[in-house]
């Protein structure tokens, strides 16, 4: 049987593609009037959603969330000066995916993270000295100043990791949550990683074990917009 093969894109044929759109439009204007009023209507819909929310939750998450952005920024700042060795990488952006979801876990409640992780160890109730601690190297840090910025970890608060590899901690925090159903306890496992890690085997691993097994395990794929990682 003869295969067809779809004639591979060219330059030639993008540009005459493009030249037949005919010339750039102009951008739509902007209409203030209607843009304040679909401003208005989100603000009221965003009002009932948070009048069923406890006040005083709210503001403990917006601090959280501050706190995680105002730590970032202090890392920042110090990395730039070169005050932190190896790598750095930054939860600027993330700050509502990482403070809403522990929010809504207990504390013996287990979170494995990827290299940028900063936000989540906070979130999870590392306090701002020990994770700083650990990025300055010193003993004091959470991880005896030997692991650095990609690898906070802390047993006592279930926050296991940190992990260097991308999509290292999907099959940990697949097993984590294995074990938790084996124990029978109703722990809960909350994995975060980013975009790039779906690329590994043992993501797809991972979830179809999670899946078949029914597993505590939530999987959560964080989008980076900002590029913020940095090294040296
Ligand atoms: C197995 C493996 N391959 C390559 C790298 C190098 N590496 C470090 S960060 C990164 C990009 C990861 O992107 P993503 O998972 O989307 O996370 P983001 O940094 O955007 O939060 C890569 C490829 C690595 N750490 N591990």
């Amino acid at each position: 049987m003869s295969k067809q093969t779809a004639a591979p894109p060219s330059a030639a044929k993008a540009e005459e593609q493009s030249s037949s759109a005919g010339a750039v439009e102009a951008p739509p204007e902007v209409n203030s009037q209607e843009l304040k009023r679909e401003r208005d209507r989100l603000k009221e819909k965003q009002k009932t959603r948070f009048a069923g929310l406890d006040r005083g939750l709210l503001i403990e998450l917006y601090r959280q969330m501050i706190l995680i952005r105002r730590f970032e920024e202090k890392s920042a700042e110090v990395y730039v000066a070169g005050k932190i060795g190896g790598f750095c990488h930054l939860y600027i952006g993330q700050e509502a995916c990482g403070v809403g979801t522990i929010s809504a876990i207990r504390k013996d409640d287990y979170v494995l993270a990827s290299y940028r992780e900063h936000g989540l160890a906070l979130a999870k109730g590392m306090t701002a000295r020990s994770v700083m601690a650990e990025l300055f190297g010193k003993a004091t840090g959470c991880s005896k100043g030997k692991g650095g910025s990609m690898h906070m970890f802390d047993k006592s608060l279930g926050f296991l990791g940190g992990h260097a590899i991308v999509g290292g901690q999907i099959p940990l925090a697949t097993g984590t949550a294995f074990a938790s159903k084996y124990q029978g306890t109703d722990q809960v496992t909350l994995c975060y990683f980013g975009e790039a890690a779906v690329n590994q085997g043992a993501f797809h691993e991972s979830l179809n074990m999670a899946q078949l097994w029914k597993l505590p395990c939530i999987y959560i794929c964080e989008n980076n917009q900002y590029g913020m990682g940095t090294s040296q």
